[in-house]
């Protein structure tokens, strides 16, 4: 049998590292494409094919962009993918209001020019498209407690009106094409990989480098909004079910579970045998015009029909991050005693 093709936009995420991985476990090849950056941003995928060596081979990078619809198209009538997952987008909320042209071309014209790709190439062979479409649609408002497939949109930031829109054109094209196209409805998730700049991510290495001496206190925006928190290894794995099954859905994906960041604070900190008190300050440079107060989704299609469930649960995802983080902070310490220019993380 030939060996699955899949091609996968925003590689160089952290989803596009967990997605990557997981595929080239069940041997598939898998071809990404890459921004061209001033400075290289394949630090995750580097890591990657060093820890499966044996694998490396069968990862392949190209240049693009998925607001350039000519190439998308050249890249994708090429390759010939069984598969595409569309990871790529400008994903921070909190920028999506500095940005608000920018994250429309990048979540909604990039999943459209996609689209329109994979209707021509469905033309010549089956392929299937995964969205990544995000609880953020849904904003988050307490009546709408748990939220669900059929939970009504609300987005409260250009990033969610963004994936709206991309959520309709998904589900559109699978309507008036027949294409097999889902969207993932996915909860936050998080993990070694996450950006810095994300509030899971700044948490965890604050603590660790506040506990090895390299920095001296966190500043934060809204400490009482409350997130559904998985880990991103569990996620992706709902991705790829999503696109085995035997139809074309929408699915949430979700723990079921909902945190306030400030109990992720305090458990990232006892973690380091630090009180978190002693060293936060609240900045409204990073509060935002409109929050989501509250996401805690209900992801029992996703278990009922797909078998999918999340295996890590809320204390172990801050452990493994602050783990992870602590090992960093050493490093750059050692680096730091050494006289040397610290790393970057
Ligand atoms: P991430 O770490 O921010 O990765 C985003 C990826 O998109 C990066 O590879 C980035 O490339 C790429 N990208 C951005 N603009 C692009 C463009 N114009 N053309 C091609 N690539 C572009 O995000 P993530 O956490 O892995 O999330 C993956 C996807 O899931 C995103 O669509 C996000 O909106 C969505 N999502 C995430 C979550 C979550 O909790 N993580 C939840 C729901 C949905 P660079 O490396 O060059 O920046
Ligand atoms: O914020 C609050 C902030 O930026 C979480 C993306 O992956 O998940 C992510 O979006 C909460 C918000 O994630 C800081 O106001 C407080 O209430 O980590 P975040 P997000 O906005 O939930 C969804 C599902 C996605 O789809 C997105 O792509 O934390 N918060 N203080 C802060 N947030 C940040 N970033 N920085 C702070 O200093």
């Amino acid at each position: 049998m030939t060996q699955k093709r899949a091609f996968v936009t925003g590689i160089t995420g952290q989803d596009g590292y967990y997605l990557t991985r997981l595929l080239l476990e069940k041997g598939y090849d898998v071809r990404g494409i890459v921004r061209r950056t001033s400075s290289m941003s394949r630090r995750r995928i580097d890591q990657l094919k060093d820890e499966m060596p044996d694998c490396a081979d069968r990862i392949t990078m190209q240049y693009g962009d998925v607001t350039d619809a000519a190439g998308l198209i050249r890249i994708i009538m090429e390759l010939e993918p069984d598969e595409i997952y569309n990871l790529a987008a400008q994903s921070h909320v909190r920028v999506s209001f500095d940005k608000p042209a920018y994250t429309q071309a990048a979540n909604t014209d990039g999943c459209l020019n996609l689209l329109e790709a994979v209707r021509l190439l469905n033309q010549r062979k089956p392929v299937r498209f995964y969205q990544a479409s995000t609880s953020e649609m849904f904003g988050g408002l307490p009546e709408t407690v748990p939220q669900s497939e059929k939970t009504p949109f609300h987005p409260r930031s250009p990033y969610a009106t963004a994936k709206v829109a991309a959520f309709h054109h998904t589900m559109n094209y699978r309507e008036a094409y027949g294409l097999f196209a889902c969207n993932g409805i996915l909860f936050n998730h998080e993990s070694p990989m996450r950006g810095e700049n994300f509030v899971t991510r700044k948490i965890t290495l604050a603590a660790a480098r506040i506990k090895e001496g390299l920095q001296s206190g966190i500043a934060l925006g809204n400490i009482d909004a409350q997130r559904d928190w998985g880990y991103a290894a569990d996620y992706v794995e709902g991705m790829w079910m999503m696109l085995q099954h035997d139809e074309p859905e929408d699915f949430v994906l979700a723990t079921g579970e909902a945190h306030t960041v400030r109990e992720f604070l305090q458990e990232a900190f006892s973690r380091v045998g630090l009180d978190y008190q002693d060293y936060l300050s609240i900045d409204s440079h990073y509060f935002r015009p409109t929050e989501v107060e509250l996401l805690c989704g209900d992801a029992r299609k996703a278990r009922e029909v797909l078998g999918w469930e999340p295996k890590t649960s809320f204390s172990e995802l801050v452990q493994l991050m602050v783990d992870h983080d602590c090992e960093l902070a050493r490093q750059e310490r050692a680096f730091h005693d050494l006289g040397r220019p610290a790393q970057a993380t």
